[in-house]
């Protein structure tokens, strides 16, 4: 079952049908006990609904906060390493590659979050800026996974490059995330073989497309799942991003006008326009 967040309310979609859920608080929903027999009832009494064509699509979050998971790819530890290496900070990323303790960030709050169709932003002080395809864990309040979606994790390359300690601006501001177009609802961990693919569009045609699979994650999903949960209360669960497999060639930057399209089978595609400067109204 997949739930979707829209300018109508919530629906769950099973089978190709959509059906309205009656709990229109976000939060309320996602802190169900059991969401997943709550909207199986949903999808047994119900009837489908006829107007979620109608219905905008907005980011599948309320009041959870988005943490990030690094280098958990054998591909972001050597890009990494490769970006910082003037810096001194290459060593950095090899340990905590190997580290048993992960690397894990805040990434943002709600309102700096892009939902699908909306507008994701490159800085205007960076000058190599990149998008991160990246499989993103609902984690329920109980520290339990309780769902998944598509997440991108913009990133200001030379910045977090220049020195480690300005990760958090490389990372961390206006549209720097993206969540969507829906929640895979389901605490069954995905099968290696699952593919996260992207495409970065550039006047129409394909200017970086790259994939990979669940089975280059060097880390459990459950495992980052309970590093954040360690010595943390989230009061209405959180999003955590488990980092990025596939990164564009060194020559490669964003533009505005760019579009990004991530797609995660089973979950969907997450599509975003890049903008530079102008902030308009988010999710
Ligand atoms: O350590 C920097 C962050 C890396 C990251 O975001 C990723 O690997 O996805
Ligand atoms: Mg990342």
């Amino acid at each position: 079952m997949k739930l979707y967040r829209t300018s109508n309310g919530n629906y769950v979609e099973d089978g190709g049908k959509y059906f309205r859920v009656a709990e229109s608080n976000w939060d309320a929903l996602v802190s169900h006990e059991n969401l997943s027999a709550y909207l199986r009832a949903v999808v047994d009494g119900g009837k489908p609904a006829g107007d979620f064509a109608s219905a905008r699509l907005e980011a599948p979050i309320g009041n959870q906060e988005v943490w990030a998971a690094g280098v958990t790819y054998f591909r972001s530890r050597s890009a990494r390493m490769a970006e910082s290496k003037d810096a001194g900070g290459g060593d950095f990323y090899d340990r905590v590659y190997t580290a048993e303790r992960p690397e894990l960030f805040f990434k943002a709050t709600a309102s700096r979050v892009a939902g699908p169709g909306s507008n994701v932003r490159i800085r205007v002080d960076a000058k190599w800026s990149v998008p991160e395809p990246e499989l993103t864990l609902l984690i329920g309040r109980r520290g339990h996974i309780i769902g998944y979606t598509v997440g991108n994790d913009m990133s200001s390359r030379d910045i977090e490059g220049e020195n480690p300690l300005y990760l958090p601006q490389a990372k961390v501001y206006d549209r720097s995330c993206a969540l969507g177009p829906c929640i895979l609802v389901s605490s069954d961990p995905l099968p290696a073989t699952t593919p996260i693919h992207i495409e970065i569009l550039r006047g129409g045609s394909a200017a970086f497309s790259g994939a990979t699979s669940l089975a280059e994650l060097k880390r459990k999903p459950a495992d980052l799942a309970a590093y954040l949960f360690r010595e943390n209360t989230f009061p209405f669960g959180a999003f955590l991003m488990t980092g990025t497999g596939i990164v564009p060639p060194d020559d490669f930057t964003l533009a505005p006008g760019d579009k990004v399209r991530i797609t995660i089978d089973p979950i969907g595609t997450l599509e975003n326009d890049v903008v530079q400067g102008s902030l308009t109204p988010a999710v």
